[in-house]
């Protein structure tokens, strides 16, 4: 008889149930659950905040720069932002429609908002003497929302970091080591003093390879196996963190847009603040995407988040008591994003936001796999809903009801969220999504590489390596054609000097069109030229180049 029928069943089942308990949870994978939960979110508050606000400089980046280093460095003892109000922070961020909460807890300037055993150089030292971590994340607990901590992975006041700025000045004297287990002991005291966290934000990995950085995430969890972890340990963590811009769309890997409401990060006096409108369109640009949007307020030398900060996020919460409904637990598509809005879904429905609508005629979008058994218009006015075979088209009244979005409700006969993804751009350029290549990739980061340029998204662009001075930019059209027009969409960037815009011949390259600043949407019209390959060289940059978009345009 074998073994196996001599063993009593009780014992198998335990035999079965402990070798379950033994398999240990991989430390590089989130909680599914807790990446759902945060993605049903959708939105947070970013903080970033300490005794640099005295500056009204940015914070880190300053210490050096517009403030010597000295006397960045003793700002903590003049710091006592006595009009602080945690309770304040958190109602504004409700108030807003914000679901989770990340505050500055460490920046690069390695100052301390909390009570760390780990060093002196921390806000008990500072004549304001209370742990604002504490403070914040007792508020968050109080008021339901999720908190979370941002702490730097560089550290430039550190003696053991081996830099001392971003731009890399490196220190003679340093033991990255000792460094780690330093930043270890304070995400020990972050999670449990304060925790739990909805995430752990690091940020700028100088010196930390990927194994470095796997020891970070590992440590992180070891502490909170529920904790959500971004992709800046250099490591590549749960979430992706595009900064300043939308991310592309993306369903297979969670990411979160960090975006400041004015210019700089830490307050500056009289900033630009954006507009509600770019609130707004923002939140749902990123939400389409289907990722969440990480949106920064700087606050006062006093404590106190700006009055007409405060105001505009009232705005866009007012705006998310009404159609919260289609941001919040929803996931994005099926529509993909594009210049004419963006699209959001949750079981049988579809949210439609209507940025622009054309300048006549209906709105025309890829027809659905599934059947339309209902639609509203959420902001008012009434649409024609025409479903013919390959595209539904959206006209009426309803476009001019909401100067910021029309907000479309469709109910399908099925779950939204299986539809494949649609694009709905059609792009007229020749060099739409066409193979591309290019002498510099910013961190040969995909996310940034020659196929961002060519791929009509003006969330997108192909970026360079700081420091870059020259760099060229290639397309392959599949075939020889004519070329009359094209366009070149540097954004605000304006980096560019001198670029030539040229085309491959057997003898080399020749030039069609040459000029010296490019900037946002720059048309260049030039005799026409035939060949397969255009590349746009830039001979001349300030700094590291990037490009938005590349359209060129064939002789009919
Ligand atoms: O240098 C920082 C900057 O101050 C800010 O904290 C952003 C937020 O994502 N991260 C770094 C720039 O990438």
């Amino acid at each position: 008889m074998s073994m196996l029928k001599k063993v009593p069943v009780i014992c198998m089942m335990l035999v079965v149930a402990s070798s379950f308990a033994a398999v240990e949870k991989d430390p590089l994978s989130p909680d599914p659950d807790a990446i759902k939960r945060w993605q049903d979110m959708r939105f947070g508050m970013f903080i970033h905040w300490g005794p640099v606000s005295l500056t009204g400089h940015e914070i880190g980046w300053s210490r050096g720069r517009e403030t010597p280093v000295d006397e960045y460095d003793q700002l903590y003892k003049k710091f006592n932002p006595t009009e602080f109000n945690a309770d304040q922070w958190v109602r504004v961020a409700k108030e807003a429609g914000m679901k989770y909460l990340v505050l500055t807890t460490k920046h690069h300037d390695g100052f301390c908002l909390w009570d760390t055993q780990q060093t002196d150089y921390n806000i008990m030292h500072s004549p304001f003497g209370r742990d604002v971590v504490k403070e914040l994340s007792a508020a968050c607990k109080k008021h339901g929302i999720a908190f979370g901590t941002y702490y730097s992975t560089c550290d430039w006041h550190h003696p053991d970091f081996p830099y001392t700025s971003r731009r890399g000045d490196r220190k003679e004297q340093y033991n990255l080591d000792r460094y780690t287990d330093y930043l270890k002991a304070q995400v020990k005291e972050l999670i449990t003093n304060y925790g739990p966290l909805v995430t752990l934000w690091y940020d700028v990995p100088q010196a930390f390879d990927a194994a470095r950085g796997t020891g970070v995430i590992s440590h992180t969890r070891s502490l909170q196996p529920d904790i959500l972890i971004n992709n800046r340990t250099g490591a590549d963590g749960d979430y992706d963190t595009p900064e300043q811009r939308v991310g592309a769309f993306k369903r297979q890997r969670p990411w979160e847009t960090c975006m400041t409401l004015c210019r700089q990060w830490a307050w500056r006096p009289n900033d630009d603040m954006k507009t509600l409108k770019e609130c707004i369109q923002t939140l749902l640009q990123t939400a389409g995407g289907d990722g969440n949007l990480l949106f920064n307020v700087g606050p006062m030398p006093d404590g106190r988040i700006e009055p007409r900060q405060v105001e505009r996020l009232r705005e866009m919460g007012r705006w998310l008591k009404i159609y919260g409904d289609t941001i919040y637990g929803t996931r994005g598509g099926p529509y993909m994003p594009g210049k004419w809005g963006s699209s959001t879904c949750k079981d049988d429905k579809i949210y439609l936001f209507v940025m622009n609508w054309p300048s006549e005629g209906p709105l025309s979008l890829p027809a659905l796999p599934m059947k339309i058994t209902k639609s509203i218009v959420r902001t008012g006015g009434s649409v024609n809903l025409t479903p013919a075979a390959e595209v539904i088209e959206l006209d009426g009244a309803a476009r001019d009801q909401n100067p910021i979005v029309t907000v479309i409700e469709l109910t399908v006969d099925g779950k939204a969220f299986d539809i494949e993804p649609i694009p709905t751009f059609k792009s007229e350029s020749v060099a739409f999504g066409k193979p591309a290549k290019s002498s510099n990739v910013y961190r040969q980061r995909p996310d940034y590489g020659p196929a961002m340029a060519f791929d009509d998204n003006s969330q997108t662009r192909w970026a360079t390596d700081t420091g870059t001075t020259s760099a060229w930019l290639e397309v392959d059209l599949g075939r020889a054609m004519t070329i009359h027009r094209a366009m070149i969409d540097e954004g605000r960037f304006n980096r560019v000097r001198k670029y030539e815009l040229q085309y491959k011949v057997d003898a080399g390259w020749k030039t069609a069109s040459a000029g010296t600043t490019l900037g946002p949407e720059k048309q260049l019209d030039f005799p026409p030229v035939s060949s397969r390959y255009f590349r746009l060289h830039i001979l001349e940059a300030v700094e590291g180049p990037t490009i938005w978009e590349i359209q060129l345009f064939e002789s009919k």
